[in-house]
């Protein structure tokens, strides 16, 4: 084993690298770096330096994704593909996205050093937007190596109005290209992702490390409550049409239903008002909806009883309703021989390491429409992530390392054979 590749060594140098990545960051608490910002293009120098010392071409997709190839990948051998997203939510974790970037790099780089040679090729992907923070759009790099990208994304604007195709063009992208990126299924041998687990699971095991058997499936909408604005002091109460007092009871009641339905979770988690003023009563309320369940009919049967709740309390006060779905990912299995090679590394290095589902999305939902996908888990502290204090520790970071080390000689061996 390499001198430096002790795990813990490789777990502080990995923290090392994920501290200076988190500097790519607007200003105020934890990490907000969003889809073609400033801030992204800050973090692809960083991203790129990891990927040349791992041996690596890097290069600015069509997208906005930094692709990180090897001489046999660009030479079209058959391509191992890892990575995960370069962007955060607001305020969020140095860990959520970054792990899974750095990680693959930092082992590509200490097999290097032990003078490995994979008989493969090997991508890693910083995507550009797996959060859909800034377009409420999500998954664009992931969907445009899958081939399934919407032209229609481009059309999404951001809170300043600017659209996404506009953003991507003065980010060096190239909207025109991203049909071109789809990879050729017959190339590449699968898509693995290292990510914080961002709950509980690991911590209440006691273990560093979990294999993933499916991704969950999610749908976004936008709701739009239309009141009529009018003086706070001088319109007499009843008969008012207070758009926010009719969207706090929608908001009142999809956490009512969420809560009474198992296997489903959800969230408001954006609300604007207007004219959002001291003394008038809102005219227009529009507030995000994201439900999430593992089961299909769960998410469209829970999802149905919470618009029929809107509709009742939006005619109850006589207010207008306006929903649009803005996003849908189903539930996506990870595939069995992944699994089974990340278990087998996970004990090859003595790691104890269980199955278990995940509650959040990743770029595996679009990238199961071009391979097969495994994502290895990695605890943090509290379960807790979308936070500033999003954490985990060395030695856990540096067993992931030495696992997913560990999974591509494996991988090595079965290629050659
Ligand atoms: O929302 C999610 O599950 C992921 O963090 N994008
Ligand atoms: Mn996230
Ligand atoms: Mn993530």
């Amino acid at each position: 084993m390499h001198p430096d590749c002790e795990p813990l060594a490789l777990g502080q140098q990995l923290l090392e690298r994920l501290d200076a990545a988190a500097e790519c960051s607007e200003p105020g608490p934890g990490v907000t770096r969003l889809f073609c910002s400033n801030e992204h293009r800050q973090v692809l120098e960083i991203i790129a330096e990891w990927m040349r010392r791992a041996g690596l071409t890097p290069q600015l997709d069509a997208s906005g994704n930094l692709v990180g190839r090897c001489d046999k990948a660009r030479a079209g051998a058959r391509t191992l593909i890892m990575g995960s997203h370069q962007d955060t939510v607001v305020e969020g974790g140095k860990y959520d996205g970054m792990l899974g970037v750095a990680l693959p790099l930092l082992a590509l780089e200490t097999l290097k050093q032990q003078g490995v040679e994979l008989e493969y090729g090997v991508e890693v992907v910083a995507f550009g937007d797996e959060e859909g923070t800034r377009f409420q759009s999500t998954l664009i790099g992931s969907r445009a190596l899958a081939g399934r990208f919407d032209p229609t994304s481009l059309e999404a604007r951001d809170a300043n109005g600017v659209s996404l195709g506009e953003a991507l063009k003065a980010f060096g992208g190239d909207p025109e290209q991203i049909a071109s990126l789809a990879r050729d299924p017959e190339t590449v041998l699968g898509f693995v992702e290292v990510h914080i687990e961002q709950g509980p699971v690991l911590e209440q095991r006691d273990h560093a490390l979990g294999i993933v058997t499916a991704l969950t499936g999610i749908e976004r909408h936008r709701v739009t409550v239309g009141g009529k604005a009018g003086h706070a002091g001088t319109t007499p109460m009843p008969g008012r049409r207070d758009a926010l007092v009719g969207a706090a009871e929608m908001i009142a009641e999809v956490d009512r239903i969420l809560n009474a339905t198992e296997d489903f979770v959800g969230v408001v988690g954006k609300l604007e008002v207007r004219p959002n003023a001291v003394n008038v009563i809102p005219a227009e309320v529009t507030f995000t909806l994201e439900l999430r369940s593992p089961r299909l009919e769960v998410r469209e049967q829970g999802r149905e009883a919470i618009l029929a709740a809107c509709r009742r309390l939006a005619s109850n006060r006589q207010l207008a309703l306006e929903i649009e779905q803005t996003y849908q990912a189903e539930a996506v299995a990870c595939a069995d021989g992944l699994m089974q090679s990340l278990h087998n590394a996970c004990r090859d290095c003595e790691e104890p390491a269980d199955t278990l589902f995940s509650g959040a999305g990743h770029d595996g939902l679009a990238m199961c429409e071009l391979t097969d996908i495994g994502m290895l888990f990695v605890r943090c502290t509290d379960g807790l992530s979308h936070h500033p204090d999003e954490a985990i520790t060395a030695a856990d970071a540096g067993a992931a390392t030495r696992v997913l080390m560990r999974f591509l000689d494996r991988l090595s061996a079965d290629v050659a054979r």
